[in-house]
């Protein structure tokens, strides 16, 4: 698989669970500046839903990838640029770094060349990727960067992602991940709110994923996200 995301800096992670804001379309969404869509969600995603996103954005020029939780929501679609999959490095469940892809791999004829994996260090014990994946998300930023480096020389990831879905992370680990990885690329994602933050976090990873923002403030508040992305980036 190429790897796009090497000259990403933001990513909108919608959930296909959860409404847009009153009066905003896929249209929209597709028109923010983001550099990519991920469609997936934790809790209550099914393949049901993530069509009507998928069919809402495939006009659109934006890469759109799936970021399947389980193997039962994995949709087939030329409008898909592809599969970013999940692969927890601290869970305690290892449903979640073998158990549920190998049932993909079991039942399912999966498309290699449009897959990929993210390796995800969880970090918020409240958000519900850390109770569902048991993970422990007490690491200081050396665990951190143990685990980008693991993920990377060790298991081969191209994607390694820092996860604090629902609140800013630890900008000290986050740039520790950062400077343990050589040619991974570095997600960031939690609690991204405005430019500030965007900007914080662009200036110690690759890509900045935003979430909730577009659920909750919608649009115009993405696209100052991806201001401070880019500028952070650019700035460091
Ligand atoms: C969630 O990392 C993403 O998987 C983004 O988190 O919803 O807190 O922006 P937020």
């Amino acid at each position: 698989m190429h790897t796009p995301w090497a000259d990403w800096d933001h990513v909108l992670k919608v959930d296909p669970d959860k409404d847009l804001v009153d009066g905003e379309t896929f249209d929209d969404v597709c028109e923010t500046g983001t550099d990519a869509i991920e469609i997936g969600g934790t809790l209550d995603v099914t393949s049901d839903k993530m069509e009507r996103v998928i069919d809402a954005c495939r006009t659109h020029d934006v890469p759109l990838y799936q970021e399947p939780s389980n193997p039962a929501v994995v949709v087939d679609d030329e409008a898909l640029d592809g599969y970013l999959v999940p692969v927890v490095m601290n869970a305690g469940d290892v449903a979640w770094v073998t158990g549920a892809h190998k049932e993909w791999v079991r039942i399912d004829d999966v498309d290699w060349a449009r897959t990929a994996t993210e390796a995800y260090i969880v970090l918020n014990p409240e958000a519900s990727v850390a109770e569902l994946t048991d993970a422990d998300c007490e690491q200081d930023a050396d665990d951190v960067a143990a685990y980008a480096e693991v993920a990377e020389r060790m298991l081969g990831q191209d994607v390694v992602y820092v996860e604090y879905s629902g609140m800013l992370g630890d900008p000290e680990k986050v740039a520790a991940a950062h400077d343990a990885l050589e040619e991974a690329t570095l997600f960031y994602g939690g609690g991204v709110h405005d430019y500030d933050d965007a900007y914080l976090m662009g200036e110690r990873s690759d890509v900045v994923v935003v979430g909730d923002l577009l659920h909750d403030e919608g649009c115009e508040a993405v696209r100052e996200t991806v201001e401070g992305a880019r500028d952070g980036k650019a700035a460091r």
